[in-house]
């Protein structure tokens, strides 16, 4: 049985990684108004991968005998000056949730909750990840600059992302 203050940490975090979906989702919106659909793509693929994120903690507390209690999820910003304060928007995000991980990652050690400690480092490592994916994209995007020719090679390389549930998760 998870303790209660654990279990209102997880229900917070599902709010946040369902938020990270819809802000994901807003973005893929922002980009298909542009007609980047590679753009669009991508960022449908990781506000799919962000509802699983949060799957993932609503199956963890349902599992441990917690309760989960879903929140309103806040309006997403939905309109960007250009594909490159979208991408510093994901990674300044994605900074903001590797934080959350690692208050809730502080917590499971305090409370010596070690399920949730072992669930979280899954989160851990998946952040790194998370971090450098956005963090290679907006160097890309410094790069191309101004260059139209830059911008519509990054969309078609964008477009190949597919959705991949992560190995050992079903949801
Ligand atoms: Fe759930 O990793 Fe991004 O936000």
């Amino acid at each position: 049985m998870m303790k209660a203050r654990m279990n209102e940490a997880l229900n917070r975090q599902i709010n946040e990684e369902a938020f990270s979906s819809y802000l994901y989702l807003s973005m893929s919106a922002w980009f298909e108004s542009q007609n980047l659909k590679g753009f669009a793509n991508w960022m449908k693929v990781q506000a799919q991968e962000e509802a699983v994120h949060a799957k993932i903690f609503f199956n963890h507390i349902v599992e441990r005998g917690g309760r989960v209690k879903l929140e309103a999820i806040a309006a997403p910003k939905t309109e960007w000056a250009s594909p490159l304060e979208a991408f510093k928007d994901t990674l300044e995000h994605e900074k903001h949730i590797t934080a959350c991980i690692h208050g809730l990652m502080d917590l499971a050690v305090e409370e010596k909750d070690h399920a949730a400690a072992i669930a979280l480092q899954w989160f851990v490592s998946e952040q790194v990840e998370e971090e450098a994916n956005a963090e290679e994209l907006l160097a890309k995007l410094e790069m191309i600059g101004d260059s139209k020719n830059g911008l519509f090679m990054l969309d078609k390389e964008l477009a190949a992302r597919v959705f991949r549930m992560p190995a050992g998760v079903t949801v």
